[in-house]
């Protein structure tokens, strides 16, 4: 089977997207991505793990402040909620299949819009996870991970489960049950937080202390309820700073680790590390990378990058080979993710209206991967690089930098050494060098 259309073929004209190589000028083909290319001995393929976002792709028509989205969902135009939702379904399996990626996620209401009542809501949610599976059986595609849309809904403008009110709270744990339902009922290899609404607009009215108890008990009663399941993939929590609230609880990586330690969730929690957040935070997507990978819990990504000149989350396809290389160069040296891939949550522009659109976007983003994977390969196995890095710490490595070490120094030892071995000579960072290197490889 080429690719999966439902009654109605909705991207007409394209095919399967297919590798052609670096020669190629096709559009529609990849240059760099070649699944079955094996790099630092994986295929391509198996390295990232690629997902389709379905909120993006194909729930979104382009809204910002300021309007309504432009962008034709031809998807959308039935009456009924669940042949709606169907019918995306098909465009998203048809899209999926025809790019060829292993691996798709979602937002429960991704897949069909809340009912009037939790019993009505869970059968609709129930019928689409049932024809997921078949289109997921069909097709080959796999769920990279589920997750619930907590923010979306005005009962949530308070939080979710960090809500002042009980009752939400508890609307919240229906939600987040029904979402770890759907997510184990389609084989989900993990389960995503990302705590949309989980923060605080004014300190004056909220007990922080209270509400961050709150939602670790609601990730503890996910996990358990989970396992009891039989689920046994990652739970990951996604860290940002702002947006949607003026502070969220998950700020960044290091706040993210010192909450799962605090909590004693890191058996079962890992982070997935966005980049436009770590932007958004004041980082670089490689330090929040480097962060989670110390400390042992790099779960997976959501690729994309945001606008220099714009402040916010912009969601941009990742388009930058040399950015995406020094990305990349942390995730080989952590020995890839753990449980997770790369999904795509990135949209596209309010102006990018045609529906080949939306596989510019794709085609473009893996292969920006794709180059950046082979050029990290290069760097860590072929070049000097990873000599030149451990060369700046070689004073640790025998004499008494090994001693600070091993902990067998005191600081009267080192008042000692100091005194004794008087002004070390001054030796470059040799950032420059360290820069040209990684573009000679870029290429
Ligand atoms: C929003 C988040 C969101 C999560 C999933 O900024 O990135 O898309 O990935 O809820
Ligand atoms: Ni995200
Ligand atoms: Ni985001």
């Amino acid at each position: 089977m080429e690719y999966l259309t439902g009654d109605q073929e909705y991207f007409k004209g394209i095919g399967k997207i297919r590798y052609e190589g670096p020669e190629s000028d096709n559009p529609y083909a990849f240059k760099f991505y070649d699944e079955n290319r094996k790099v630092a001995g994986k295929t391509m393929k198996e390295h990232f793990r690629f997902a389709v976002a379905y909120w993006h792709s194909f729930c979104n028509a382009g809204d910002d402040p300021f309007g309504a989205g432009p962008r034709p969902l031809p998807w959308e135009q039935a009456k009924d909620p669940v042949e709606r939702a169907r019918n995306k379904m098909d465009a998203a399996f048809e899209f999926m299949s025809k790019l060829g990626v292993p691996f798709f996620c979602f937002h429960d209401i991704d897949l069909v819009e809340e009912g009037p009542t939790i019993a009505q809501t869970e059968k609709r949610l129930q019928t689409l996870v049932d024809y997921a599976r078949e289109k997921k059986d069909a097709s080959g595609i796999e769920l990279l991970w589920g997750t619930a849309n907590l923010f979306n809904h005005p009962r949530y403008m308070n939080g979710a489960s960090t809500n002042p009110d009980f009752g939400v709270v508890a609307q919240a744990g229906a939600q987040l049950k029904r979402a770890l339902d759907a997510t184990i009922a389609l084989d989900g290899h993990n389960y995503v937080f990302w705590g949309g609404r989980e923060g605080y607009m004014s300190l004056l009215n909220t007990d922080m202390k209270r509400e961050v108890d709150h939602y670790a008990r609601m990730l503890e009663m996910a996990r358990d309820y989970a396992r009891k399941q039989g689920f046994k993939g990652n739970f990951f929590i996604e860290p940002k700073p702002m947006e949607p609230t003026k502070a969220q609880y998950d700020f960044d990586a290091s706040t993210v680790l010192e909450f799962l330690r605090h909590y004693n969730l890191t058996d079962d929690f890992r982070l997935n590390i966005e980049a436009n957040h770590a932007t958004l935070a004041l980082h670089t997507f490689q330090h929040e990378l480097q962060v989670a990978a110390n400390a042992g819990m790099l779960g997976s990504i959501d690729a994309n990058r945001g606008d220099p000149q714009n402040g916010w989350d912009t969601d941009q396809f990742p388009n930058n080979v040399y950015d995406v290389t020094e990305a990349m160069l942390v995730i080989l040296e952590a020995g890839g993710f753990q449980g997770g891939g790369i999904n795509f949550d990135a949209k596209l522009r309010r102006n990018s209206t045609d529906p080949d659109d939306l596989f510019h976007a794709h085609i473009g983003a893996m292969d920006t991967f794709a180059r950046a994977l082979t050029a990290a390969d290069k760097i860590l196995h072929q070049s000097e690089y990873p000599g030149l890095k451990s060369k700046r710490y070689a004073s640790f490595d025998s004499g008494p930098g090994r001693r600070f070490e091993n902990r067998e120094l005191t600081l009267e030892d080192l008042r000692g050494i100091a005194a004794e071995k008087g002004e070390p000579e001054l030796k470059s960072g040799k950032q420059e060098y360290f820069e040209n290197l990684v573009n000679y490889y870029v290429r």
